[in-house]
């Protein structure tokens, strides 16, 4: 049986090559037309492998530039500032509420030499690992070290341009001014310290029941922008210090952080082509709270000598900017011996806000005295004027 079938396929093989062999006793033209057809079907099957090989090489091509782009993007976005060390430190106020002192370190952000961007570099962080949630910050402050330890100061040729803090949570409680409207929609910005490394003392050594609610949905991003006078790239790490209660004490105020700005929406002014001594004033903003002002903290370039804060056109706060550090590092530039704001003071008395009341801020620069910034083409930087008040409301 097994054979029969056997031989049956043979058979049915047989008979299926039938054709091919009366292939062999066809005539020349047949023979031709095969050999063309034959030729066809080889160019069509080269046409075929080459498109194919084309897809494939166009595939790979994507995919390679895909990669390069997501590579380049991923660079791009991706977090550059990294949590290095947590370090816990003991507490100096309200003991009662047993609060806690952490110092955070950021990095590593590395600079380029003075020759690159004027040795400017911004390094941007949209989701910071905040010091606590459902906490009461009572004190912040901000320094900067070298990645290898030591404090990166301007006699390093090295130094915080400014960081600032913002709750991504929380729209500000005021506007901007961007030049034709009060621009609503920034979000709180907590803080902000430039190399003065003010610190914010919003519970004023412990005396005031006073500080910064952080909630369990606040959502805390950071600008950090670092200035490098040195030929060669330099890397350092930011410090942010918190002290805080872990919880809302119920005698204790939370204060909302108000940002005069003589920019209005941008806080960088270019310097007066004219004048060495001039007063920036910043858009006038016409409060919308009623409250008391706890402390008011300042931000000057380099050249500036005092911001003062107005009320209905009163002065109602000074603050001064003390200067101090010569730039005596190895590699300076001709010219760039100067000395820099090594510290400015607050106000604790600015009284209080009420709704309808015009405010405006000054900045007095005198660059005759004090050397502004310079760029690379030997220009005065932009320079900025800020107050933070931190505000109680009624
Ligand atoms: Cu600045």
């Amino acid at each position: 049986m097994a054979a029969e079938n056997s031989r049956g396929r043979a058979g049915a093989e047989l008979d299926d090559m039938q054709p091919l062999i009366g292939h062999e006793d066809a005539n020349t033209e047949d023979e031709e037309e095969d050999v063309l057809q034959l030729r066809g079907y080889l160019d069509r099957s080269k046409k075929f492998r080459f498109r194919r090989n084309v897809f494939v090489l166009a595939g790979i091509a994507v995919l390679v530039v895909a990669i390069i782009v997501s590579a380049h993007f991923w660079k791009k976005h991706r977090r550059t500032l990294r949590i290095l060390q947590v370090t816990t430190q003991e507490p100096h106020f309200f003991p009662e509420h047993k609060p806690k002192r952490v110092q955070i370190k950021y990095g590593p952000m590395k600079v380029p030499g003075h020759g690159h961007h004027d040795g400017m570099k911004n390094f941007k962080l949209k989701d910071v690992a905040p010091p606590c949630r459902g906490c009461m910050i009572v004190w912040m402050h901000a320094g900067l070290e070298f990645m290898h330890g030591g404090e990166a100061e301007p006699k390093h040729g090295m130094w915080l341009h400014h960081t600032v803090l913002q709750n991504n949570a929380r729209p500000a409680a005021k506007g901007c001014w961007d030049g034709n409207k009060e621009k609503e929609g920034k979000k709180e910005r907590f803080f902000a310290s430039g190399n003065e490394k003010t610190v914010a003392d919003l519970g004023v050594n412990g005396t005031e029941k006073v500080g910064y609610w952080f909630g369990e949905k606040d959502h805390m991003s950071m600008s950090t922008e670092l200035m490098n006078m040195n030929k060669e790239s330099q890397t350092a790490v930011l410090t942010l210090t918190f002290e805080y209660i872990p919880y809302q004490p119920h005698d204790f105020s939370s204060t909302t952080p108000i940002w005069m700005d003589i920019g209005g929406c941008h806080s960088s002014v270019p310097v007066p082509s004219d004048r060495s001594l001039f007063e920036v004033e910043s858009p006038v903003w016409t409060s919308t709270i009623n409250g008391r002002i706890a402390t008011v903290l300042g931000h000057l370039h380099d050249g500036g000598e005092r911001l003062s804060l107005h009320r209905d056109s009163k002065e109602v706060c000074e603050i001064k900017a003390v200067y101090g550090m010569k730039n005596e590092f190895e590699h300076h530039e001709p010219g760039m011996d100067m000395s820099h704001i090594t510290s400015m003071s607050t106000c604790n008395d600015a009284g209080r806000l009420t709704v309808g009341e015009e405010w405006m801020l000054k900045a007095h620069y005198n660059l005759d005295k004090y050397e502004p910034m310079l760029n690379g083409h030997g220009q005065p930087e932009p320079i900025m004027g800020i107050d933070i008040m931190y505000v109680i409301k009624d």
